[in-house]
């Protein structure tokens, strides 16, 4: 079987160890979203990819979700006695040569799906990752700060400010020029099944969504469509999709981010979707099944993929 994940970062990656888990045998395309990319120190810094490769790799620090087991911060101790700008996000030694060798293949003209298949090589995650695009795309955020709405982008909102600062909008800049990476459009449209995982609706798989065509393909796809709730009891597991939905207008339930998606039959992506057992939702035109949603073991998420595939089949 062909399998489709759109992933985000941290939930993206635990549901992909869930799928590759469940169906060890089948071909696992994940398709990334980059909106959250960020070059800082000169550094191009891919997080959900990272986190993603990492944690398929069992490489990643399982408590934070992001970044390398056993890391030691003395490159950002030595940035941060330079004053070297900005100190609030956190740039691991071990990180930081994944970052100088994307950063290298990226200069010397290699795209980021090049860059992506060069740094699996070594990380072998036993599922491709192909990023949504190869064309540059950055998450804003429009919020209000010092009296003054302004765009900052989706790493400073989320890093140095916690969220804290409501979020008016969301801007994916670069997104209108953006094309799919070779790979993101065959792997949708040759799936037997396509899964969305439980990452942020709005800046995960919605940026993802946004890229010219990726929508289109899933709509048009001769698969079946699942997805998967990243709210729980009316707030998201991990993350900040809570402080997300409310600027686009979707509430911050497994009933809403569904209604959200809609109905393949009318339009929309889903075809099925699984919602926590402590919750009920529905949403026209798509089949729901209410289940274990934590992912708190391999085995865990690989019975939440199970009963995705079942709805598909
Ligand atoms: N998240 C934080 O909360 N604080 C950090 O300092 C931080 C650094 C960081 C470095 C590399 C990387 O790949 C991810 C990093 N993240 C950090 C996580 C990142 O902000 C999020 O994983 C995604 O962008 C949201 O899904």
């Amino acid at each position: 079987m062909r399998i489709a994940v759109l992933a985000g970062g941290v939930g993206g990656a635990r549901f992909l160890r869930g799928v590759r888990a469940a169906r060890p045998d089948d071909e696992i395309t994940a398709v990334v979203n980059t909106g959250d990319d960020v070059t800082l120190h000169g550094l191009r810094i891919c997080p959900d990819l990272d986190s993603v490769m990492y944690t398929l790799s069992g490489a990643h620090d399982a408590e934070r979700g992001w970044g390398r087991a056993g890391e030691t911060w003395r490159i950002r101790e030595e940035l941060t006695a330079y004053g070297a700008e900005p100190s609030w996000f956190q740039l691991g030694d071990l990180d930081v040569a994944t970052h100088l060798v994307r950063t290298r293949m990226l200069d010397a003209g290699f795209s980021l799906s090049d860059v992506t298949a060069g740094l699996c090589e070594r990380w072998q995650p036993g599922v491709t990752l192909v990023p949504m695009s190869d064309d540059r795309v950055e998450t804003h955020v429009i919020v209000e700060l010092e009296g003054r709405r302004r765009a900052i982008h989706f790493q400073e909102w989320w890093v140095r400010h916690r969220a804290k600062l409501r979020a008016e909008g969301f801007v994916q800049i670069g997104v209108d020029e953006a094309v799919p990476a070779p790979g993101a459009l065959a792997a949708i449209s040759t799936a037997d099944v396509v899964l969305l995982a439980p990452s942020n609706p709005v800046v995960s798989i919605g940026t993802i969504l946004g890229v010219n065509g990726i929508r289109e393909a899933i709509a048009s796809s001769p698969a079946k469509v699942v997805g998967v709730s990243p709210i729980i009891g009316g707030k998201p597991v991990r993350g900040m999709a809570d402080a997300c939905l409310p600027a686009i207008g979707v509430p911050v339930s497994a009933e809403g981010v569904g209604r959200h998606y809609g109905a393949r039959s009318e339009g929309g992506l889903l075809d099925g979707w699984l919602v926590s057992e402590d919750d009920s939702a529905d949403v026209p035109g798509v089949e729901v099944r209410a289940i274990p949603l934590l992912m708190s073991s391999d085995e865990a998420t690989a019975a939440m993929v199970s009963t995705a595939l079942e709805l598909a089949s």
